[in-house]
């Protein structure tokens, strides 16, 4: 049974949507980050850096158990784990993990700044709103494009890339973006969201 950790957020639901996409069984920990559990002692032992996802594997590499932070860096572990959702070898590997790294490189960073600019900051900063929300349109600019040309984010076929960007743009009422301006990313979006694993996963920690 896989150790996971987390909380209701983008990160947090990448690793609880790929759990469910591949039948592994997981318990839930729930760390409450706005109460600050993830500064707890028993955390911080499984991720220095005090965020959320981690999980441990109990059957890690070897037999042995495996801490793992990183939300991408999970999503690789499980993926060769089992053998889904990341082809083993060869040019489709390096585009899944291409975007995979555009995920956590610009669409988890940039929209995550959208949401603290516009949700959270205690005031109003115009440049800080205008910088971050130009560089959420353009990422979006980017994955309309690629989505007008694939199926999904790597190609055919439904990937980590796929699972990593889903809930970002999930939260699009949050960083004000009308998925109507992006009519592939909605196709896409339409399209997960009908999958089972997608809701259940989207649904945790509950
Ligand atoms: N690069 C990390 C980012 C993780 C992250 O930003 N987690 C947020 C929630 S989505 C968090 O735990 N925030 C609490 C904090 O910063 O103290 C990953 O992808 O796992």
């Amino acid at each position: 049974m896989i150790e996971l950790y987390t909380w209701g957020t983008p990160n947090g639901r990448k690793v609880s949507i790929m759990l469910e996409e591949c039948g592994l069984e997981y318990d839930v920990h729930r760390i409450d980050i706005g109460k600050g559990d993830q500064f707890a002692p028993e955390f911080v032992a499984i991720n220095p850096y005090s965020k959320i996802p981690a999980i441990v594997d109990p059957d890690g590499p070897g037999g042995r158990p495996l801490p793992l932070f990183e939300s991408g860096a999970i999503l690789i572990y499980l993926a060769e784990k089992t053998g889904r959702f990341l082809p083993a070898s060869g040019a489709a590997k390096h585009v899944v993990l291409q975007w995979l790294m555009f995920q956590m490189g610009a669409v988890g960073p940039f929209f995550g700044q959208v949401h603290h600019f516009l949700r959270s900051a205690k005031e109003q900063v115009p440049y800080a709103i205008d910088r971050y929300v130009k560089e959420k349109d353009r990422i979006y600019g980017v994955l309309d494009r690629r989505l007008g040309e694939a199926t999904h984010l790597a190609g055919d076929d439904y990937t980590i890339a796929d699972i990593a960007t889903y809930p970002w743009v999930a939260r699009h009422e949050w960083h004000k973006t009308d998925l109507g301006r992006f009519p592939n990313v909605k196709r896409w979006f339409d399209a997960l969201s009908e999958r089972p694993a997608v809701r259940r996963g989207m649904a945790v920690p509950g």
